[in-house]
């Protein structure tokens, strides 16, 4: 680099800087966005924007609960966010700085009310579900042509599990999700609350934890894409992308997302802001930004998650929209369920047995 440029550089870096008069804090999920979409913002608002990422809701309550997390925007899963609510976390939405609230889907407010009632502290991001995510050619090589594609035998009948060791078995380190999974296949209610039925999944998770050769809820991406593991316990939209960057790498891997035919969970994942935002009018600005139906539609096109914004639809790619693993038909939908929060006892036994299921011990 020359002179010239690196002070032409210098100067451009501090005039950036200095056209920044506030700035906003966001923290969502890791792969969740189009970055596109975060210059977009910066160049629309003026306001500069800090973009964390987390891959676990766990992670997320921790600093929700401390409080003085420093963020103005975060996206808990709606179980969780109906915790954080009753313990204070959030301020509520000012609706009046939210005129591209019009463009949200009733449907989808109909179903998060479950957890922040009248919508008041938070706005659909993305909704999704958690299945299985599988590397066609290896499974069938293991497993054989019938291998069980789209059921939990695949990852919850130890025979199977011991064949599928050999190419990489990931679950993510989701225990709301993968117990109620577990419940689901023992024919138990997955959203118990009883600890003596939750229990039960103990023997089901020990009796493939010898199998399971990591815990994680984000590099199993990557590692499908890689064809470095075969089959992941994941979130739909993350391995339809591992789908799209092996198809890319053009590397000869075929990874396929499959809902569990004994019934999947739904999920919903809510923008909300903090009790202590440092920034709340800038975090309006963001969410308003977020709900405009094209930029809305551009995030689903990008990460293969369905969203609640009715007026994104038009501007959804066949490849999505028309996509019933993102977008169930009734018929899928019958099969999904939905869970609600452990009261704090139920989810001490929780954690509990969660991280013995870890440590295999
Ligand atoms: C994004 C995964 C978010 C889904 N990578 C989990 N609620």
């Amino acid at each position: 680099m020359t002179f010239k440029s690196l002070t032409l550089t210098a100067v451009m870096a501090l005039a950036t800087s200095a056209a920044f008069a506030e700035e906003v804090r966001v923290y969502n999920w890791s792969d969740y966005i189009d970055e596109e979409l975060l210059a977009k913002f910066e160049e629309e608002t003026g306001i500069k924007l800090i973009y964390d990422v987390f891959d676990s809701n766990e992670v997320l309550e921790t600093k929700m609960l401390a409080g003085g997390s420093g963020y103005d925007v975060v996206v808990p899963t709606g179980t969780f966010l109906q915790r954080q609510i009753q313990a204070g976390a959030f301020q509520k939405l000012d609706m009046s700085k939210l005129p591209n609230h019009a463009n949200m889907w009733d449907q989808i407010e109909s179903r998060t009310a479950q957890y922040d009632p009248g919508n008041e502290y938070s706005i659909n991001y993305m909704w999704g579900t958690t299945g299985l995510g599988v590397n066609v050619g290896k499974v069938k090589e293991v497993l054989g042509e019938d291998a069980p594609m789209n059921s939990m035998d695949l990852v919850f009948k130890p025979e199977n599990m011991e064949k599928l060791a050999a190419c990489g078995v990931h679950f993510l380190d989701a225990p709301t999700e993968l117990i109620p999974a577990a419940l689901k296949y023992l024919g138990e209610n997955p959203d118990s609350h009883d600890p003596d039925v939750i229990e039960k999944v103990e023997p089901v998770l020990m009796g493939v934890r010898p199998y399971i050769q990591k815990f994680h809820s984000s590099e199993y991406i990557n590692a499908l894409a890689n064809g470095d593991i075969c089959v992941a316990v994941g979130w739909s939209g993350d391995i339809l992308q591992a789908r799209d960057r092996a198809a890319e790498a053009d590397n000869g891997v075929e990874i396929e997302y499959h809902a569990f035919k004994q019934g999947s969970l739904m999920w919903f994942d809510q923008m909300a802001i903090p009790v202590d935002a440092p920034n709340p009018d800038a975090a309006h600005k963001f969410l308003n930004f977020i709900m405009d139906a094209q930029n809305m539609a551009a995030a689903s096109n990008y990460v293969y998650y369905a969203n609640g914004n009715k007026a994104s639809q038009e501007f959804l790619v066949e490849d999505v929209i028309g996509d019933t693993a993102i977008y169930p038909d009734e018929e899928t939908m019958q099969n999904l369920y939905t869970t609600s929060p452990y009261p704090a006892k139920v989810q001490r036994t929780v954690t509990r047995l969660w991280t013995k299921i870890k440590s295999g011990t």
